[in-house]
């Protein structure tokens, strides 16, 4: 039976880059999920009698949140739902479903490569009709709504059983169980060639290793990797997800996936490692003893992409996150296609995606992606990179190696200051905003400032305009540091400081990154007044 449940708003459910991310305990305070949910439904008035999907990357407290949801779409007016077994949805399987299915729209809970556990992070974000998440404007619609609400709509049927494949029912709404691996792997073999990623498998002289880290991409690589692929058994590590994802990060970089790269900088390391995140978008890509930054893998990808049977066309565009690195860019220039950069977090590639203007899209943040769904796509990426390197033959470094001989290299690093004090970060953002107007023309050390702005965006399909997305200051030879705050983190404030060198010469091209950058670095800490500011010597992650 339908029933409406009086409540008060409550406080700080304004969605961040990807969605509304908190400690569990917060989530878990009476009507919090609730509140949320329904101000994510008002906001969609034409739900009535449409299908919507469900599922989440299996941390704690996925499986009782999607009952909540389950119940609130039963009194919501959806006819159907679509969830994934065990209520496990990767968050590219969620995309893929919604546009394969027909959908309406989706609802992803994740907290993505934030730690999970009863005292970690959950999340919960929509996606629309064409599978990607919801537009600025309608977070902050669905935000605003959430600061008014006053009742919500709940059936009081009996739970679902998650793990039955099939249909049920729930007051009058179908609910499909349905198969999270599939829709997905059959996607994957319309876009590369698995005959010679196969072939390349058991040659007998190439071997790979995945650390699914525990979380949600464990058995979509078991079964494309292990399954239909042919590797051996135990070519996927840290395979079964766990709702702590085993204590750690579900962060695929150098730092957090050490049981790979002990494995990949190893004496007896294999041909290419990879890993990927806790809902399984992101994905970090490994040679033997050999890291690719995520800002070259998308500029090798586009470089390559006519190797793989679903890019054979050629690309219409690519786009990257701001304070992504320039290399993509490069090679846009070189194919004469268009080359966009957009604010930080994949909703903003939607439309770009959506009006056929880009085909790849890549953040710096070991996200990579492309129009086959409308999320970043960390095991999409590892299968793209297994089948250039079949076409191609040549080891992951020398494909690399090569591509900073045709286009130069773009020495890249981001530093993080993780749980700094909020007011500190916001009086270091303003202070460098105050400086912006006297920078241009400056010297600092070798480097001279050619441009200093805070960056904004205005979306070339729907002319919508975001403002704040970060402070760049750019120097005359192409080098940038770039300085925002993140909207993901649940404690405190994180200062993320970007910084990027391009080097021609191929002779320089085999130099410590963290050397390279030095002088840029202090530039930036200077600027910023790091130090002073946030009380910190050093950052708490680089990658
Ligand atoms: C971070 C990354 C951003 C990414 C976002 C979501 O955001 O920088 O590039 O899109 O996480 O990724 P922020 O605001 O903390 O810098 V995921 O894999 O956490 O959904
Ligand atoms: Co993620």
């Amino acid at each position: 039976m339908r029933k409406l449940i009086v409540t008060e708003p409550i406080e700080g459910q304004r969605p961040g880059t990807s969605g509304l991310r908190k400690k569990v305990a917060v989530f878990r305070q009476a009507n919090y999920l609730e509140n949320f949910v329904q101000s994510i439904f008002d906001c969609l008035p034409d739900r009535q009698g449409s299908t919507l999907v469900v599922g989440g990357d299996g941390r704690f407290y996925n499986r009782q949140a999607i009952q909540v949801i389950l119940k609130m779409a039963a009194a919501n007016g959806f006819a159907k739902v679509l969830v994934g077994q065990g209520g496990i949805l990767s968050t590219p399987a969620a995309s893929c479903v919604i546009r394969k299915r027909g959908a309406f729209g989706g609802v992803v809970l994740s907290a993505s490569h934030n730690p999970g556990g009863p005292d970690n992070d959950f999340g919960i974000k929509y996606n629309g009709t064409n599978g990607g998440p919801a537009p600025e404007q309608l977070t902050e619609a669905m935000f605003a709504r959430s600061r008014e609400i006053r009742e919500y709509a709940i059936s009081d049927a009996a739970d679902i059983d998650l793990d039955q494949i099939g249909m049920q029912s729930m007051d009058g709404m179908a609910v499909e169980v349905i198969d999270s691996i599939a829709d997905y792997a059959e996607l994957m073999e319309t876009l590369f060639d698995f005959g010679a990623i196969k072939a390349l498998l058991s040659s007998g002289n190439f071997r790979i290793c995945f650390d699914a880290m525990h979380a949600v991409t464990g058995p979509y690589a078991k079964a494309i990797l292990e399954g239909i692929l042919g590797a051996p058994a135990g070519t996927v590590m840290n395979g079964v997800p766990l709702e702590d994802f085993g204590g750690g990060h579900p962060d695929p970089n150098l730092v957090y996936a050490h049981d790979l790269v002990e494995i990949v900088f190893g004496p007896d390391a294999p041909d290419f490692g990879a890993a990927s995140d806790g809902d399984g978008d992101r994905n970090m890509v490994l040679g033997q003893r050999f890291f690719v930054t995520p800002s070259d893998s998308l500029a090798v990808l586009a470089a390559n992409a006519t190797l793989a049977p679903g890019y054979a066309k050629g690309l219409t565009g690519v786009a990257r996150s701001m304070p992504t690195s320039q290399a993509a860019d490069r090679v846009a220039a070189k194919l004469g296609i268009g080359c966009y950069e957009t604010p930080t977090g994949w909703k903003f590639f939607g439309s770009l995606l959506d009006a056929d203007k880009a085909t790849l899209c890549g953040e710096e943040s070991f996200g990579t992606g492309s129009n086959h769904v409308r999320e970043k796509d960390g095991l999409w990426a590892v299968l793209f990179w297994l089948n250039v390197l079949a076409a191609r033959k040549e080891s992951v470094e020398a494909i690399v190696r090569e591509h900073w001989k045709t286009y130069g290299r773009n020495y890249y690093s981001r530093h993080d200051y993780e749980a700094v004090d909020s007011d500190a970060a916001n009086g270091l953002v303003a202070h460098l905003r105050d400086q912006l107007p006297t920078l241009p023309g400056k010297k600092l050390g070798a480097y001279e400032v050619s441009y200093a702005d805070d960056f904004s965006y205005t979306d070339p399909v729907d002319n919508s305009v975001t403002t704040k997305q970060g402070i760049r200051v750019g120097f005359t030879d192409g080098s940038r540091v770039v300085f925002r705050l993140s909207g993901t983190g649940t404690e405190g404030a994180t200062l993320r400081i970007y910084v990027e060198k391009y080097e021609p010469d191929p002779a320089k091209h085999d130099q410590d990154t963290q050397a390279m950058l030095a002088e840029l670095i202090t530039i930036a800490n200077t600027l910023a007044e790091v130090k002073t500011r946030t009380g910190r010597e050093q950052p708490t992650v680089i990658t």
